[in-house]
Formats: C-alpha cells, structure tokens, sequence
C-alpha cells in the first residue's frame, strides 16, 4: 500500500463526517397550521426547532401556481401573512436556519384556504317550530349588517324570499301546518358582497292541528238505564264558563272560556298528552267539556273533539283525562296520531286505563271513572270524605267539595257514591 495515501483518506472521511453531522444538526420545522384566518391574511405557525438559531425561511403560494413568492425569513416561529386573495387555497412550508449557512431541509407543504370576504352564515338551525312559523337562527357573519333567507315546501321547485333580515333568532310566518320545508341563508356584507347561501338547506317539519276525541263517563253522572250522563249541573246553570283548572292541584293556566254551556255538558274536564318515550312527561294540556254522550270537545264550538295545536302529526301519546272529583285515568297505551287526529274511548274496558281496577263496571259492558277524588290528588280515602263532611248540606253550589254525584247539592246521596270506591289509588302517573 502507497503510504502517502492514508492521510488525504483521512482528511477526505472527515468531511465527509462533518457534512453529515452539520445536516442532522439542523432540525427541519414540523407541526405546520394555521390560525386567525380571514379573507386576506392568516398566522403561519410551526414547532420551534431547538437549534433553528438564526430563524426560519418561509415560503408559499397558490396552490398549482407555479412558482414560490419570494422566501421570507422569520425570526420566531409564526408569521403573519397578509395581502392574499380571498377564498383562495395556499401552501407554505418551511426551513429552519442554523446558522452559517446551515440550513435544513425543508418542511412540505401545508395547506389553508382564506375565507370569503362575506362568508355564508354558518349552523343555521330550528330553535323552534309551530304549526305555521318557526324561530330559526345562526352565527352571524361578523361584517354582515343584514340576511336573505329562502324556503319552499320540501320537493316544490321556486323558493319564497325574505331579504333585508336583521333579527336573529328570525321568525319565520305564514307557514302551512304539517309541512316539510327548506331553508337557507344569505348575509350581506354591504357594496354589494354577498355571502353565497347555506349551501345544504337544513330541513324541519311544521307541527300539526290534532282533533283529539277521547270518550269517557263520569260515575257520578252516569245513568245505566239510558247509557248517558246527566247534566243537573249544567241544567241549573251552574257551571262556570272559565275553565276550573287554574288551582291546585292542577294549576293548568289555559285560557279556555266556554262560549256557551249547552244543557248536554256535564262538566269540565282537563285532557293531557303524554309522551309515549316518558308517560312523566306532558307535552300538551287543554280543558274541553264533557257532553252527555261522554265525548269530549273544544269550548270554540269545535263539536268532533278537543283541538290541539303544535303537535307532531306522526306523534304518539299517552292520554289523560283528568275530572275534579272523579279519579283521573291514563290510556293503557301511548296512541298514534292518525289522518290528525287522537282517538281514545275509555269507556269499553276496564283494560283501557293503565293500571289495575282504574275504571268502574257498571254493567252493560260499561266503564266509568270512579268517583269520590274530591281533593283530585289521584287517592280516594278519607280526606275527600272530610272534604264531603265540611260541605255536607250545600246545595246550588259548584264548589261544594263533596258533590260526588255531580247535581250540586252535598247530601247522603252523595256519600253513597263515595263509599264503596274509599281506598281506590290510582296509578303513580296521575297522582298528585
Ligand atoms: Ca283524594
Ligand atoms: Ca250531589
């Protein structure tokens, strides 16, 4: 071997090994985003590489442009960019610089793309929805100073116009009940820049008018031998043409005011929809009169049944029929709105009220509700008869508590009805 030669290998390996050791010194940035992003500018931000000392080199442009804009250095580890062109998408990447002239590799590329300069509002949602409006909101364009919103029937071809929106939440009238519809939203950022609209219209359903028509006969009243309840209360002129159920222990607060009390209405009675996920829970109450024939219908005049506004028209529901002295009863089972309308009769079977022993037979394939409730906390025992004891020997009265055979007079006769049905409980889901 030619021993002149060991020495410049040496040297020759030498350089080479600081070449390599000067490129892994240098760390090439990593963790590229993006943040506080509008239509024309935008933070570039990366990790700090530990031994970047002498700051990072920058570079980007539109994307499939062509060529870099010219490199930028940085002395920190983001940088703010401004003077882009809106709704354009970018890249950038980065290098770090180690100093004498030792620079990484650099990042690749990551990408981000500027707003509009009125961008479309954005989660325009349903915060509500009636049988002809609904409340609808979104989160507004920050230099919008007004809305356009459009909707249709779900499947119709031309969309209604409502411009120069400036409420948010924005009420939405004049809707058909029952309907499927779409809407969307435009903003208007002014000099003509508007924004493009939602572009997948959200969609809700208008809720429905239900007839409710639900039977029932009250013990009291009831009289085997014509299978109708009598109307001495409403024959004697006695019964209040507000609805009684604005006290405890219902403290429903409805407005319903009879227009007229016919001389075929027993009485007052207060019907409820439950939900059929949770029979706990009401979803909708109204008071309606009971006529004779024991069917249950609007004070408005309405005669087929009870009409309940802003209901779901494929809804399913618990019914319950509450009377202020007779004990209260709930459907067996939930029940399907169909064609709009609720329909119950609780006078065919014992089995049609949740629970055991709940209606009375009374012959003739007959069932009533069972009177005596006159506190109507759902428990018919001795503080209804104490209620009947204080107002024994009242008569032409409406509010005599004790009047269990519903003629307004609190006498014997009405202690016979109570007492066969004392230590009747009804079912958890009516109790008060
Ligand atoms: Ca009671
Ligand atoms: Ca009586």
């Amino acid at each position: 071997m030619n021993s002149k030669k060991i020495p410049l290998l040496i040297v020759i390996l030498s350089a080479l090994l600081l070449t390599v050791s000067s490129t892994f010194a240098c760390t090439i940035p990593s963790n590229l985003s993006t943040s506080t992003l509008d239509a024309t500018s935008a933070t570039l931000t990366w990790d700090d590489a530990p031994d970047a000392s002498s700051g990072y080199q920058l570079r980007y442009r539109v994307v499939n442009s062509g060529s870099w804009l010219p490199t930028v250095s940085v002395f920190s580890n983001s940088w703010y960019v401004t003077g882009l062109l809106p709704e354009t998408t970018y890249e950038f990447e980065v290098q770090s610089n180690c100093g004498s002239s030792n620079f990484s590799g650099f990042s690749g590329v990551h990408f981000f793309t500027t707003l509009a300069t009125c961008p479309t509002p954005a989660n325009l949602s349903v915060l509500s929805v009636g049988s002809d409006a609904a409340d609808l909101t979104w989160i507004p364009t920050p230099n919008a100073f007004s809305y356009s919103i459009v909707y249709r029937e779900l499947g119709t071809s031309s969309w209604s116009l409502v411009s120069n929106v400036l409420d948010n939440p924005f009420t939405l009238t004049g809707l058909v009940e029952d309907t499927e519809y779409e809407v969307a939203i435009q903003a208007n950022c002014g000099s003509g820049d508007y924004s493009d609209f939602t572009v997948t219209p959200i969609i809700f359903q208008t809720l429905a008018t239900v007839m409710v028509d639900v039977k029932i006969f009250l013990e009291g009243a009831y009289d085997n031998s014509t299978g109708f309840m009598h109307s001495a209360l409403a024959n004697n002129f006695l019964i209040p043409a507000t609805q009684i159920f604005n006290q405890s222990p219902w403290n429903y607060m409805g407005g319903e005011v009879a227009a007229g009390l016919s001389i075929n209405v027993v009485d007052w009675v207060l019907v409820e929809l439950r939900s059929a996920i949770d029979r706990q829970v009401i979803v909708a109450r109204k008071a309606g009169l009971l006529l004779t024939t024991g069917r249950i219908i609007d004070v408005n005049g309405v005669t087929n049944g009870l009409l309940f506004d802003n209901l779901q028209g494929s809804g399913d529901y618990y019914i319950v029929v509450r009377h202020r002295n007779h004990l209260d009863v709930m459907s067996a089972t939930d029940v399907s709105v169909v064609n709009n309308e609720l329909v119950y009769d609780f006078t065919t079977s014992a089995t049609q009220a949740l629970g055991n022993e709940q209606l009375k037979d009374v012959g003739n394939d007959v069932f009533v509700l069972h009177s005596g409730d006159c506190d109507g906390n759902g428990i018919i025992n001795v503080s209804d008869f104490n209620g009947y004891e204080t107002d024994f020997s009242i008569i032409d009265s409406y509010t005599a508590q004790g009047d269990f055979n519903l003629d307004g007079s609190v006498l014997i006769s009405d202690f016979n009805v109570y007492r066969p049905n004392a230590s009747v409980i009804g079912v958890q889901e009516i109790r008060y």
